[in-house]
């Protein structure tokens, strides 16, 4: 009778192993390669077009960049939602397209928070997983409820939608108010200069560029001519807040310190953590150990110095023994612009270097450069390095973070490119919608399409070609990847095919 038992649990052993044997093998290469949760961390640029980087053929000098790209996979097909900030950094946390949202445009900075304080986001996520999570840098997402105090806690904000900490400015480096925001409060903030911001007319008494030119630092070019700060006139009025105020030229290494904090303060539990400089964007405010470092003005210096900046969080990292267990993700919110509103020398001391690389347009444009950004996956040990054609979009983070860190969500725009991601498949998405300043575009396999629109066909000021046209256009990127072909006419078929998916994903608007 033992003897029999004995077979049986033997049997029964035998079969258990086997199973555990098969089960394993067919288990999905991904969940191999995860053992624990990674750290996870989005670097996130202003304006760095696909050809700012050295990895991308840029002639600027970005080390740090270039070796995250050596090491780790770059994406020679990698999206921002968007050719501007606002609806390209919703749509990121959101994994919703931005032109869902009717808000989702360039944001004041004293708008309303953007996103819903139920909505799914990554940070939410992570926290639900037990990340302590963190954004360090710029938010231009909106704040409050549409009428701000900025002397008091202001809420809701980034620590409404799944952030622990934060420490933000409210929108733009060119945008009132001109102070850091830490977990809803001003910083230095003194009770006795409160802050008052107005998008619609100035405070009296207060300088502006239009009547005190001679306290500029730095010329307006078009529009930037409200309130004074640090010798820069900027959009929007202010008054107040003095002890409060930034300093453009040390805004890099606050946020660096920032962020450093935050990896020292966490490196033993999982962390996220969202980097987004503001660099390049105007204006652009080197720190003077950068000034001269690009030869090509201001826009070069300030890569130089996010590049530098880059290298000192993974020099911490790497201290800190945390590279093979953090993801990191490097990206653009869009394309590149030259003259975004100042006399900053970004046009003439551009030389033959390419911020916008093999494509045409730039920041604001439906064609390739306002939205085909530097895109890298890094993760030492773990992301074999090298290059990936496959198609991926900054919209797909939220549903692939949600699977490397075993969180549910519900259905979004985003798509679940994991294995992609981390290098297991050349496979992305087949297509995506892309947008710039309300209009919208379908990115479909090789193909472009763009449909009709009104409105001019270059924007003059910042000599950006907007991709507008009175007709459709079709292009194959293969061929063509400076969209210069119209073959809307030529290839028919091509083009009902691709009207029709666009029609599918957007109805019929
Ligand atoms: C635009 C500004 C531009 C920049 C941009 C926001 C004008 C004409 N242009 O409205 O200078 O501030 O908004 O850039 O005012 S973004 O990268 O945050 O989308
Ligand atoms: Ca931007």
């Amino acid at each position: 009778m033992e003897k029999q038992i004995c077979y049986y649990l033997n049997k029964f052993s035998f079969l258990l192993l086997l199973f555990l044997v098969v089960s394993c093998k067919k288990e999905n290469k991904v969940q191999q390669i995860i053992d624990k949760k990674p750290n996870i961390i989005i670097v996130y640029m202003d304006d760095l077009g696909y050809g700012d980087v050295g990895f991308n053929g840029g002639e600027i000098a970005t080390p740090n960049m270039d070796k995250l790209a050596a090491q780790g996979l770059v994406f020679e097909n990698g999206y921002a939602t968007s050719a501007t900030c606002t609806p390209s950094r919703y749509a990121l946390l959101t994994g919703i397209y931005p032109w869902r949202k009717k808000d989702a445009k360039i944001l004041t900075g004293s708008a309303p928070l953007l996103i819903d304080t139920s909505q799914v986001t990554i940070p939410k996520l992570m926290k639900e997983s037990g990340y302590v999570t963190s954004i360090v840098g710029k938010w231009h997402l909106g704040l409050g409820d549409g009428n701000i105090n900025w002397n008091t806690h202001i809420s809701p904000g980034p620590n409404d939608v799944g952030f622990d900490e934060s420490y933000i400015m409210a929108a733009t480096q060119d945008r009132v108010p001109t102070v850091y925001i830490k977990d809803g409060k001003v910083i230095d903030l003194d009770p006795a200069d409160p802050i008052e911001v107005s998008y619609k007319e100035n405070f009296p008494g207060e300088p502006t560029a239009l009547d005190h030119p001679e306290m500029l630092r730095m010329k307006w070019h078009h529009t930037h001519n409200n309130s004074i700060v640090n010798g820069i006139s900027r959009i929007g009025f202010m008054k107040g807040g003095n002890s409060a105020k930034w300093v453009d030229t040390t805004m890099s290494k606050t946020f660096l310190k920032e962020a450093q904090r935050f990896v020292m303060d966490n490196k033993s539990k999982p962390f996220f953590l969202y980097y987004a400089l503001q660099q390049p964007h105007v204006p652009r405010t080197p720190n003077p150990k950068f000034v001269g470092k690009s030869g090509k003005g201001p826009r070069g210096d300030v890569i130089v110095e996010a590049d530098w900046t880059l290298g000192q969080l993974m020099k911490t990292l790497e201290n800190e023994n945390l590279l093979e267990n953090t993801l990191i993700v490097f990206t653009s919110d869009n394309g590149p612009v030259l003259n975004d509103g100042y006399y900053d020398e970004a046009v003439e001391k551009n030389g033959s270097h390419k911020p916008w690389g093999p494509f045409s347009g730039g920041k604001y444009s439906l064609l390739q450069a306002g939205t085909h950004v530097p895109f890298v996956t890094y993760w030492k040990g773990k992301i074999k390095p090298g290059t990936s054609k496959a198609i991926v979009s900054q919209l797909d983070l939220l549903a692939s973070l949600s699977d490397l860190v075993k969180e549910e969500i519900p259905q979004t725009d985003s798509q679940n490119l994991l294995s992609t991601f981390l290098g297991e498949t050349s496979q992305g998405r087949s297509e995506l919608v892309i947008e710039a300043m309300s209009r919208t575009a379908l990115r479909k396999g090789d193909w472009v399409m763009i449909p009709p629109y009104k409105g001019p066909k270059v924007m003059k000021k910042q000599n950006i070609k907007t991709g507008s046209s009175d007709e459709y256009q079709l292009y194959n990127l293969v061929d063509d990847i400076n969209e210069q072909t119209n073959l809307a006419k030529k290839n028919t078929a091509k083009l009902n095919e691709m009207i029709e998916s666009f029609k599918s994903i957007k109805g019929n608007d």
